[in-house]
């Protein structure tokens, strides 16, 4: 041993301050040698004065959305069921990969000519440009006259929080208003951006529909300037989107006072099965040659969940102003995570580019809408059947991958313990996750629910 450690190994000193004071030695140059094997076989606990620095922090709850899909995975029964989580499932209550997905990955694999090297930090140019094209429209003079910045980043969700990052940082007003009920992560990620979050009416409970006056009362209300965060199409979790006047008299109102709409477009193609009848609300307020933001996501409308490919667009009123504006975001992106990962947004950039790839990806697209469709119209012929207590026409008009039951609380832990059937505790479900197969045992439960569950 080094003869300073040896001199240190006073009788006074304990073993473990033997080897802080070791270490301290090594690091500070003035012990070249060390005992490696005592550092090592430190353990934990014995020696630094006992609890963990992280002892006092108290458990979080799992989140109110991906939670139930931990509960889900937790339970041995052979018949639960996952209509928690808004992810497409197929017949066969599987995940589904689409083909036009596994052309373009083959693709990729097959071409040598392509690296892994980094991608600058405003991601894949390509797909940046094709996203723009998909949401603005073809012929969008936004896109035209190069007044569209359109950044790629993680998913819709790092879409969402890019833009409000960005505007935290150089937008004057700081308070961003979201629908009440809205998508669960909505709230904290533009608090943890720096924005203040208000809520604006938005769902009506009585009717099961839109609440449009109380919606233009609070946004008519709110401070010039303010950003409304408004859903493109299919509304999470309410399944409610405004008609096409009803999008007319909001921008209008936006307009008139100088609000800021920010988009989240998680679901195009979803609602309706069209892409362009999806993507209407956005152009609408593009159309009017005034600013706004959107965030796209491609996790549902290409099935590309986990690859987290998604888009943050933001259309100004001047090219120069874009470019700026780009500048920017980079500053946003740069210390957060670099730049975004180089796959999933080089399968989008194949199949957005191609005519053939384009078509095929429309058609499963809509394979997916019209299956959601037709699984309103199961479950609502399903509890008519039984004479289900209860107005239910709101499972079919209700759009999007989701219904928004009306179910309550204690009603939906009723149904998790009493029939493994696993939703969100606001009563929504999730109809990509059911089949022909699983609306019986649904529409039971829920029969039983209302019947038996005050
Ligand atoms: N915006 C809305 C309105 C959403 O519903 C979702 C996903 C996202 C953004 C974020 O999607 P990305 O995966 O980041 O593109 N909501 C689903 C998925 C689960 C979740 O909560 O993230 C849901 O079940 O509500």
């Amino acid at each position: 041993m080094h003869p300073q450690l040896t001199s240190a190994s006073s009788s006074t000193s304990s073993p473990s301050d033997r080897r802080l004071s070791a270490l301290v030695r090594h690091l500070t140059g003035s012990s070249p040698e060390i005992d490696s094997q005592s550092i090592l076989s430190a353990s934990p606990t014995s020696g630094f004065h006992g609890d963990s620095v992280f002892s006092h922090i108290v458990r979080a709850p799992e989140d109110p959305i991906l939670g139930v899909t931990v509960a889900y995975n937790k339970d041995p029964s052979p018949v639960k069921l996952n209509l928690g989580v808004g992810a497409y499932r197929t017949e066969e209550g599987k995940p589904l990969v689409l083909n036009v997905v596994r052309k373009a990955e083959q693709m990729l694999v097959n071409d040598r000519s392509r690296v892994k090297e980094y991608l600058p930090i405003v991601g894949l140019a390509e797909f940046n440009k094709l996203s723009a094209k998909l949401i603005l429209g073809a012929e969008s003079p936004a896109i035209r006259e190069n007044r569209v910045t359109t950044v790629q980043c993680l998913s819709g969700t790092g879409s969402l929080r890019v833009g409000a990052e960005f505007l935290a940082k150089h937008y004057h007003q700081r308070t961003i208003y979201i629908p009440h009920p809205t998508w669960g992560n909505h709230p904290k990620v533009f608090t943890l951006a720096g924005l203040s979050v208000k809520t604006y009416r938005y769902y009506n409970p009585v009717t099961r529909g839109l609440n449009f006056q109380g919606l233009l009362e609070d946004l008519g209300s709110a401070p010039s300037g303010a950003i409304v965060l408004l859903h493109a199409c299919a509304h999470n979790p309410t399944g409610v989107d405004p008609t096409f006047q009803q999008w007319e008299q909001i921008r209008q109102l936006m307009r008139s006072k100088c609000l800021l709409p920010f988009f989240d477009s998680a679901y195009q193609g979803f609602a309706s099965g069209s892409l362009d009848a999806d993507a209407q609300s956005v152009r609408m307020f593009v159309a009017d040659g005034g600013e706004c933001l959107v965030a796209q996501s491609y996790a549902k409308n290409m099935g590309l969940y986990g690859e987290r490919v998604g888009a943050l667009s933001i259309v100004c009123r001047a090219a120069d102003v874009a470019s700026k504006v780009e500048s920017q975001l980079k500053l946003v992106i740069r210390p957060m995570y670099s730049n975004p990962p180089i796959h999933g947004a080089s399968i989008v950039a194949i199949i957005l580019k191609d005519r053939n790839m384009y078509n095929e990806w429309t058609i499963e697209l809509k394979e997916m809408a019209d299956r959601i469709i037709s699984m309103r119209q199961q479950l609502f012929d399903a509890l008519r059947a039984r004479g289900t207590p209860g107005d239910w026409s709101h499972i079919i008009k209700q759009i999007g991958m989701f219904t928004f039951t009306g179910l309550n609380k204690e009603q939906v832990a009723f149904m998790t313990k009493e029939y493994h059937i696993y939703m969100t505790s606001d009563g929504r479900i999730s109809m990509a996750g059911l089949s022909l197969k699983t609306v019986p045992q649904l529409a039971d439960a829920i029969h039983a629910a209302v019947t038996r569950v005050v």
